[in-house]
């Protein structure tokens, strides 16, 4: 497939271009939020820093950061920086806990929203031609309306099926000849299980790619996909509170996601002291829009953990590029002292060739942290012998002490016995909080 691009002399531009481009961005955005938040004036005054002092993005680190805390604490409109009149979206987090996250969009919000997707879906070969299958949700979630703008953008024949009804889903993409397949890559996995056992092989769809984000997956997950779908998979990153999918995203390398870095500028922190870290060092992701009318988020700290790189890219393309997030400091586990990401688990049970169907269950005995791993046997090995199974799980739970440091207790259950997901996944429960 040849490189194609949706905005060629953006996405290609010099360093030097592009630097120019976001400090007379950060300039204006700073004003515009002093000029039009109290909030935002509050926490610069309070850092000593006022609108004069930035004169580029090498001054970005004099600003002050934002938190979710803050936008829980500002929330409904305590961020918004523009006429309610002059909004026309509200998009909101899928947070369970405590208030939502509600962003607020000008039509040039959504506007720059789908242009950012569109930029996804060409990276990948989507275009004119393409039907193009969105089963991330609709309505307040940003999934299904942003890769839906996109794919509008690029005139891809647009399938908006949201999530969910697995059976139609199927019937649409095949009788409806979908080519490019959109949801969470925990959903693209069930999806060509339900293939599978509807008897499909990977090559009877017409599907050629997906472009699966919202939550961590990994390396082996993807060629699980990939395998069972017949597709190449690609990653796409977003965050409700920075506009939704689309802040970056994978080419045809598949080494990680170039940042739209005309609208967002990126940082890595240290996660404890809040230091700038220098290119190339894992630490937590923070995002300045310098685009954003309505909802403009100046440093904020997103809480995912990744690695900034800006190694030449076989796409052509000159923006920066991160690494997959392996899940945020705050998914972090720590059990016993270990610290443990539930991609480390997922890694471990997919080479040894276990689906991606898992749940993590963290509790307390006796004081002493348990760490219980729920796995589904493979149609094809699935034993009923209890000695069969017993050896098994051992073995997987040996593999797993290899990386994490820790055994957990593997439970091996009978396929299909795992929730599937049709949005996010729930891969931890964490009954340590339930009882604190
Ligand atoms: O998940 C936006 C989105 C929709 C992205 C569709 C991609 C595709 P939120 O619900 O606000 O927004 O959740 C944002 O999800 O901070 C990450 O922790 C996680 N996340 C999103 N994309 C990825 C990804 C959407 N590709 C939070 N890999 C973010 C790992 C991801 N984590």
């Amino acid at each position: 497939m040849e490189n194609q691009y949706y905005q060629k002399a953006i996405e290609t531009m010099s360093r030097e271009d592009m630097e120019s481009l976001q400090s007379e961005r950060l300039v204006k955005q700073v004003k515009h939020v002093w000029d039009n938040v109290p909030y935002y004036r509050h926490l610069m005054e309070e850092k000593g820093v006022s609108p004069e002092d930035i004169k580029g993005i090498e001054d970005l680190h004099k600003l002050p950061f934002l938190t979710k805390d803050d936008l829980r604490d500002q929330y409904p409109y305590g961020l918004l920086a523009t006429d309610l009149d002059n909004c026309v979206r509200i998009q909101s987090t899928s947070g369970t806990t405590g208030r939502r996250v509600v962003a607020f969009y000008t039509q040039k919000d959504v506007d720059l929203w789908e242009e950012c997707c569109a930029r996804a879906l060409t990276a990948v070969g989507a275009g004119k031609g393409d039907v193009c299958h969105v089963s991330y949700g609709y309505g307040l979630f940003t999934g299904g309306p942003g890769l839906n703008g996109g794919s509008h953008k690029v005139g891809c024949l647009t399938l908006p099926m949201s999530s969910g009804n697995t059976e139609r889903q199927l019937q649409f993409m095949m009788d409806l000849g979908s080519t490019i397949l959109c949801c969470t890559p925990s959903y693209a996995a069930y999806l060509g299980e339900s293939l599978k056992e509807a008897g499909y092989k990977p090559e009877d769809n017409t599907l050629k790619a997906g472009i699966f984000g919202a939550e961590p997956w990994t390396e082996e997950m993807r060629r699980d996909i990939e395998k069972s779908l017949g597709i190449k998979a690609y990653d796409i990153y977003g965050l409700t509170e920075t506009s939704g999918p689309g802040v970056s995203f994978e080419c045809q390398a598949q080494s990680g996601m170039h940042i739209n870095e005309d609208h967002f500028i990126a940082e890595i922190i240290d996660p404890d002291t809040g230091e700038v870290l220098p290119l190339g060092s894992k630490g937590e992701l923070v995002f300045t829009s310098i685009t954003k009318e309505a909802f403009p988020l100046i440093r904020y700290r997103t809480r995912d953990i990744t690695v900034l790189s800006r190694e030449k890219c076989s796409c052509g393309r000159t923006l920066v590029k991160m690494r997959k997030p392996m899940g945020r400091s705050d998914d972090m586990l720590i059990i016993r002292g270990v610290n443990v990401f539930p991609s480390q688990i997922e890694t471990v049970l997919l080479k040894e060739g276990y689906a991606p169907h898992y749940q993590i269950v963290v509790d307390r005995e006796n004081n002493s942290d348990t760490l219980d791993v729920y796995v589904e046997m493979n149609p094809e090995s699935f034993s009923d012998v209890v000695k069969d199974i017993e050896e098994d799980a051992t073995k997987l739970a040996s593999a797993m002490k290899t990386m994490l440091g820790i055994k957990p207790k593997v439970h091996l259950v009978a396929p299909k016995t795992i929730e599937r997901s049709e949005g996010k996944a729930v891969r931890v429960i964490d009954k340590r909080k339930l009882h604190d």
